[in-house]
């Protein structure tokens, strides 16, 4: 499917510095080499309940991670789905009464009009798991004909035990594994699995639900994981950069995709680094689609908010940390905003490579945005308070925010 338009990135003088960040999997802070191509798979949404700040937080670092390395001069291959088929969704689309393709397709729409809006860079392919049928059907089957998949009342399970890598993407003990498997998609509990912890690969065709050739599976609908396996090993092959999501999918989604892939081509590992942005609530819960608390990047909009400080109240938190979203939050980035576009549009001012460096570094240390604003921060200060001389000065500030943050003065 079609992504959505790309805003320009300014090319700032010098070179970026390369990009030191958290890897769920070994759990200590990496710094990656990628090649003049860096590859990112970021696990992209199921079409419903679309964009809240959540989902918002976790694309601004991800959108980080590519600014970064545009920063140092490489080119950027970045992948995302859309799982446009999933029993959420189709929960969801009963419940409302509505027709699942339409609500997805309306859903997507507008996340991609929100993310044009908060200037996020668009993928380069952009996924549905329903298009990657084709290709997820033979990969099912190479794994069942490979003896690491087993058939249950006609549903394909794949088999966590052949793997000798499981469990190196989150590093949880099996009663964690079990209970998270339980509460994100699992069915730990179904009987006759290998492993309780098996995930599913090809659900056979249910009565009233939407069904597509298996071929020699039968007909029926792909599993989670194996959905954006198949898309990453299309677009991206093994070993990858980055591959990125929300804590919450770190078990089991990025687990036993990982596993999946490793299994397929026996090569390890399927990505450079797993890494996780933080959880952002209302309220104090989690926001989520099954609590319901949620606040839409779309509302806000709506309301007159300017999408540049929705995207300030973003960066204000480290992406890794859990957060909770409030008025007051946003209310800092708009005034924040305003400073910023004051110190911007004087005529001449201070002095701003030293400044430039300060944002290069900040990001580059696990894409530490509130170190950067604050960077930003002090030179609008003393700049509204005094300013200088230099000519190039706001329009280097100017173009250094847009650049590394996204946020367009
Ligand atoms: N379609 C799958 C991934 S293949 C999925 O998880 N979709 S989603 O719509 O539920 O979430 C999309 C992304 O937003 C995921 O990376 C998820 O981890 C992230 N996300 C969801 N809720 C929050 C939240 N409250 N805070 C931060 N990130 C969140
Ligand atoms: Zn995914």
């Amino acid at each position: 499917m079609h992504a959505w338009p790309a805003s320009e990135v300014p090319a700032l003088p010098g070179k970026g510095r390369d990009l030191r960040i958290h890897d769920t999997a070994t759990g200590g802070r990496i710094t990656l080499d990628p090649g003049p191509v860096a590859r990112i798979y970021v696990c992209g949404i199921t079409p419903y309940d679309a964009t809240h700040m959540g989902h918002a937080a976790t694309y601004n670092a991800f959108d980080l991670v590519q600014r970064v390395w545009l920063d140092t001069k490489r080119q950027v291959h970045y992948v995302q789905n859309v799982t446009d088929v999933d029993d959420p969704l189709l929960e969801r689309a009963v419940r409302d009464g509505q027709d699942w393709t339409e609500l997805a397709e309306r859903e997507t729409a507008l996340f991609r009009e929100d993310m044009t809006a908060l200037r996020m860079l668009p993928p380069k392919h952009y996924i549905g798991a329903v298009e990657a049928i084709p290709g997820i059907v033979p990969l099912v089957e190479r794994l069942r004909d490979a003896g690491a998949a087993y058939e249950l009342d006609g549903d394909v399970y794949f088999s966590v035990e052949t793997d000798p890598h499981f469990g190196g993407v989150s590093n949880l003990d099996t009663e964690a594994m079990r209970l998270l498997s339980a509460e994100r998609g699992g069915d730990p509990e179904r009987p006759g699995k290998k492993n309780p912890l098996d995930p599913m690969l090809w659900m056979a065709a249910r009565e009233g639900e939407p069904s597509w050739d298996g071929a020699s599976l039968g007909p029926g609908r792909p599993g989670w994981h194996i959905e954006c396996v198949a898309i990453a090993l299309d677009h991206l092959g093994m070993g990858f950069d980055v591959q990125g999501g929300g804590s919450d999918l770190a078990f089991p989604h990025h687990e036993m995709g990982a596993s999946h892939a490793q299994v397929l081509t026996g090569e390890y590992p399927f990505a450079q680094a797993y890494v996780h942005a933080g959880m952002v609530a209302l309220d104090g819960e989690k926001m989520s689609k099954s609590k319901g608390n949620l606040v839409f990047v779309s509302k806000l909009r709506h309301d007159g908010v300017d999408p540049a400080a929705i995207r300030l109240a973003l960066l204000s938190h480290h992406y890794r940390s859990d957060w909770e979203w409030t008025d007051q939050v946003l209310a800092d980035a708009v005034e924040r905003l305003g400073r910023w576009r004051a110190a911007v549009s004087r005529p001449d001012g201070l002095p701003a490579e030293a400044l430039v460096e300060e944002v290069r570094e900040a990001l580059a240390d696990d894409l530490d945005a509130p170190a950067a604003l604050a960077a930003v921060d002090r030179w609008a200060e003393r700049q509204n308070t005094g300013g200088g001389t230099d000519e190039g000065a706001p329009g280097l500030v100017s173009r250094t925010v847009d650049a590394l943050l996204g946020v367009a003065l």
